[in-house]
């Protein structure tokens, strides 16, 4: 103990000429370090080197660690110390980085926003749960909304309990940030429209008011991740008024597909003539087997394993033609972004012939949806 003592006192003392030798020599910048004792911390050891005690930052309580300000000098002083087995600068901490969902560059959306086309400037009505506008990766995006319900758990466009309007919301427009994901369009305008509940039921009376509240709001683009089997002349009706008014409205084909792929199970709206069906593949342009199959089905998208946006700052992978039908709605927003003399008719034909074809029509339509090559054309 004596020994160590007089070791420690011997390198205090060599030290400190240093220490004072930099301070003349004008290295005196000081930094923020971090320094790690072999045993106990010593606040006395650190103020040997010259450190006063207001650059003692902080004592942690379960390790042997100080956060202090130190000049260049007095860093390499310390680290040479046998008391101290570590001295390293506190480097700036990044959030953990963004990761970039497969479907997006499968889209070619990766592309295109390299290009520098984000959606900017286009409102894309999601008529769905609601968006969860405080989280993180989407609240910058999210410029307003509407619900179609009237009691008090289901009014508020921007509270989604169910999730599903939050996940749909995230592929078209997450912010490229340093966190999270990215969507298609990473800089479109979401608007929020609640026309399903947060069960995630809704009716198609609802769906009506929805489309009528985005033609009267300057809505660019609908997404519609819903369905159902039967077919309502009055949802037709309001369907083929949003496409008049020169709406893009795009919906999910629906999950009701099977193994064979033969059968005509899309959905309404995604059946109507002035809507665009949306079929799902996986990242190997397979089929979804769930993905509803008819001769109305229009393109295809990326819908199997696609990680976007949950509440509550939370991301989660989910299947189904609802994940398929955004990707399609952000690329739409890319190329009308690219393209603003186009009529929606017109993106629609143009968003169909740059499809890469995947064989059969009644499964694929067109095929895969492609940016870049929409935008290129
Ligand atoms: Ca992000
Ligand atoms: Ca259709």
């Amino acid at each position: 103990m004596k020994k160590l003592f007089t070791v420690w006192l011997a390198l205090v003392l060599l030290a400190i000429p240093v220490s004072v030798g930099a301070d003349a020599g004008g290295n005196d910048q000081s930094q923020d370090y971090l320094i790690q004792f072999n045993g106990p911390a010593s606040k006395g050891l650190i103020k040997a080197f010259g450190v006063d005690e207001g650059d003692i930052l902080h004592t942690y309580d379960h390790l042997p660690v100080v956060h202090v300000n130190l000049t260049e000098n007095q860093a390499r002083g310390l680290a040479n110390h046998p008391h101290i087995t570590t001295v390293e600068e506190n480097a700036e901490v990044k959030a953990l980085g963004q990761t970039v969902p497969w479907g997006i560059p499968h889209v070619q959306g990766t592309a295109a926003q390299d290009a520098g086309y984000t959606g900017a400037g286009l409102k894309v009505a999601i008529l769905d749960t609601g968006i969860d506008r405080n989280h993180e990766d989407l609240f910058e995006n999210v410029k307003g909304g509407h619900s179609v319900f009237t009691d008090a758990a289901n009014r508020d466009p921007f509270y989604d309990a169910d999730g599903h309007g939050t996940h749909v919301a995230g592929t078209v427009a997450a912010v490229d940030n340093d966190l999270g994901v990215v969507g298609v369009a990473s800089q479109a305008e979401l608007y929020a429209v609640k026309v399903l509940n947060n069960s995630g039921s809704g009716s198609y009376a609802g769906i009506a008011e929805g489309i009528e509240w985005s033609i009267n709001n300057g809505m660019d683009i609908i997404n519609m991740s819903l369905g159902g089997s039967q077919s309502s002349s009055i949802l037709k009706q309001f369907s083929d008024l949003a496409y008049e008014e020169g709406l893009l409205v795009v919906a999910a084909a629906g999950n009701s597909g099977n193994r064979g792929g033969n059968n005509d199970t899309v959905g309404y709206p995604a059946k109507y003539d002035s809507v665009i069906a949306v079929a799902a593949v996986d990242q190997n342009n397979n089929r979804a087997t769930f993905s509803s199959t008819g001769p109305a089905v229009e393109i295809s998208a990326p819908g199997v394993s696609i990680l976007s946006t949950t509440p509550g700052n939370n991301y989660a992978a989910f299947n189904g033609t609802s994940m398929a039908s955004p990707h399609v709605a952000g690329v739409a927003a890319q190329v009308w972004q690219a393209k603003p003399e186009l009529s929606n008719v017109e993106l629609r034909n143009l968003l169909n012939e740059t499809a890469v074809n995947l064989g059969r029509s009644n499964q694929f339509g067109h095929g895969l949806v492609q940016s870049l090559d929409a935008i290129q054309q």
